[in-house]
């Protein structure tokens, strides 16, 4: 039985949650993080180094990182379809995994805070609207990916499309200020949305 710990308001838990629907493994979820809590213990941090969510454990082994979570869920349990082994198709996916951790988390992570978790009044609004700006910029390069091969790192649906998709609702539920008109980006979300696992567990309410 596969354990995944982490909040399911957290969007890399939501990764995690979409790939495992997406494979059709058993697992159960706990609550830990945020007003949760339970990130502090020793046994937390021997799982997760820093205390942050979600962690995947299954047999007695456990993993941290979401992206990596992504990674063994489908080394581990017949997803070659979402991952494929062929060297050049797997690095494609890896480095967009990589660019979605590196590039595209700093500017979304700014704007969906400050906007869905800071009262008003603390809201740094300079640091707000710059991430917006950013954050378009990067949504512009997918949008034009998209346009070419209709997802973001191969011709098919992928572990990128789960990095990238859990963000991709924040960014058209928020009403921001200077957002891009990306349709391509748009085409991609819709063709998000009819799969079930997102629908269930990344297209709600912000929270
Ligand atoms: N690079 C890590 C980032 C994990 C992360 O930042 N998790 C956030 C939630 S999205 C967190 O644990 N925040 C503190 C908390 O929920 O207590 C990953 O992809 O797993």
């Amino acid at each position: 039985m596969i354990h995944l710990l982490g909040r399911k308001t957290s969007s890399n838990v939501m990764k995690a949650l979409w790939v495992l629907e997406e494979l059709g493994l058993a697992y159960d979820r706990a609550d830990y993080g945020g007003a949760f809590g339970g990130t502090n213990t020793a046994e937390y941090r021997a799982k997760q180094p820093v205390g942050l969510v979600p962690v995947v454990e299954e047999d007695g082994f456990s993993i941290f990182e979401s992206n990596a979570i992504l990674r063994y869920l489908c080394n581990a349990h017949g997803g070659e379809r979402f991952y494929p082994a062929e060297p050049r198709a797997r690095g494609t996916i890896d480095a967009w995994l990589d660019f979605q951790q590196t590039v595209l988390s700093g500017p979304t992570s700014t704007y969906f805070i400050g906007l869905v978790r800071t009262p008003p009044e603390k809201r740094d609004m300079t640091a707000i609207t710059a991430a917006i700006a950013q954050a378009g910029d990067i949504w512009a390069i997918l949008d034009d990916r998209i346009a070419k091969q209709g997802w973001v790192a191969a011709d098919h649906f992928s572990i990128a499309d789960i990095a990238f998709g859990v963000h991709v609702h924040r960014w058209f539920s928020l009403d921001m200020p200077g957002k891009r008109d990306l349709p391509n980006l748009r085409a991609w979300y819709d063709r998000l949305l009819a799969r079930p696992p997102y629908g269930t567990h990344c297209a709600g309410p912000l929270a």
